[in-house]
């Protein structure tokens, strides 16, 4: 197999950095994006925090009640999760991250692999200049910062991607791999979590250089085959897993709740229009078509209420998408007593725009060759 070079890209303080460029004002004070569990005021936890705030100890997972104790007298800001605001922003830099990769892997709301081999011919200085223009193109079109590990796999990249941050760009060379793993701690590696650190720890290892040292046959024998050979490996940083584009979804949807309880319909269809909107744009990023129309009701009782549509052909129709669900809703209220408290839109049956022209092609015999 070819060398190839591979690159993570992590947004920093995910939630905390997107609250900050809805609210530049923020920008110097601690900043803790919490999720509210609702049972008393400040019950529930820290989903993320930016690093003004991680200066003080602050940082995903803590109690509320625990960063307010660490931020007591500090002039900080406390704010909810809003998921549908961060997805949208997230969406947007997943968008040109892909157009800089020969393939892309997104692995959650601020990370994703590119494999750069071919865009930068294997030449290491082309891809850190390419992860330069990458940190420009993010901040310049999307006012975020991100940092970038780049290196010969997804384990050497994800781990030199961590280790300088935030705005951090850090290339490890095949040749470097060795010397930039030995002192991290066992941890560092994907998979070694706090019972497996504790079981190295007794067999003597504490560091990835340490565990590269240590006998494969004992570390088998210890962790089984499997997860024995994949530690060794990784402690010396091999692994051959491919940059992948994850399956499509299955469905795109948007929910929202409504000001107050209501049976108008055009109350309804004016927050649900907006929802359309959305889940329009992203099936446009995407390039996907759409079969299915759903819409989704949570009642003033709690009572949850659907219905749907499907069509012949696949379409990326948003007047078609609004006119079903409009429909739909009417069908909704007539049948129905309930008032509406949460409404909800959905897509599905999906399909990727080319896949089908490739279908299409296929099907009439049609070919390039
Ligand atoms: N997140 C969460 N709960 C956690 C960890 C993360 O809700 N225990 C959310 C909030 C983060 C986002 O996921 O903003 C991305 O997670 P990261 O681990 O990448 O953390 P951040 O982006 O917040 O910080 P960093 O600068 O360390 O990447
Ligand atoms: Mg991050
Ligand atoms: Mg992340």
């Amino acid at each position: 197999m070819q060398a190839r070079i591979v690159m993570l890209v992590d947004l920093d303080y995910f939630y905390a950095q997107c609250e900050e460029r809805r609210n530049p004002s923020i920008k110097g004070k601690p900043v803790v994006v919490c999720v509210y569990s609702g049972r008393t005021e400040d019950s529930g936890a820290v989903s993320t925090a930016n690093y003004v705030a991680r200066k003080y100890g602050v940082k995903s997972g803590i109690s509320i009640v625990l960063a307010k104790q660490k931020l007591k007298g500090v002039d900080a800001v406390f704010l909810p999760v809003d998921h549908p605001f961060y997805r949208e922003i997230s969406d947007k830099i997943m968008e040109i991250l892909r157009s800089h990769a020969d393939s892309f892997e997104q692995v959650g709301v601020d990370e994703a692999y590119m494999d750069v081999t071919q865009k930068t011919k294997g030449n290491y200085q082309e891809a850190k200049n390419l992860a330069a223009t990458i940190k420009n193109d993010v901040l310049t079109q999307q006012k975020l910062t991100c940092s970038i590990g780049v290196g010969p796999n997804k384990l050497v990249a994800k781990i030199a991607a961590d280790i300088q941050k935030p705005d951090g760009l850090t290339p490890v060379k095949p040749e470097e791999v060795q010397r930039f793993l030995s002192p991290l701690p066992v941890r560092s590696l994907v998979g070694v979590g706090k019972k497996t650190e504790k079981r190295l720890e007794t067999l003597g290892v504490r560091t990835v250089g340490q565990l590269a040292r240590f006998d494969v046959q004992r570390l088998i024998e210890v962790f089984g085959r499997k997860l024995g050979t994949y530690f060794h490996n990784a402690s010396v940083g091999i692994d051959n897993e491919p940059v992948q584009e994850r399956s499509e979804p299955e469905s795109v949807s948007r929910i929202s709740t409504l000001k107050e309880d209501t049976r108008d319909l055009a109350v309804i269809l004016d927050e649900a229009y907006g929802l359309c909107d959305d889940v329009h744009a992203r099936l446009l990023r995407r390039g996907l078509l759409y079969r299915s129309v759903s819409i989704h009701i949570v009642a003033g009782d709690l009572s949850v209420h659907s219905k749907s549509k499907t069509f012949e052909n696949p379409t990326s129709s948003l007047e078609t998408f609004k006119k079903t669900v409009k429909e739909l809703f009417e069908k909704f209220l007539a049948e129905s007593i309930v008032e509406a408290r949460r409404v909800g839109v959905k897509v599905s049956s999906l399909n990727k725009k080319e896949e089908l022209q490739k279908q299409i092609t296929n099907f009439f015999g049609f070919s390039n060759h």
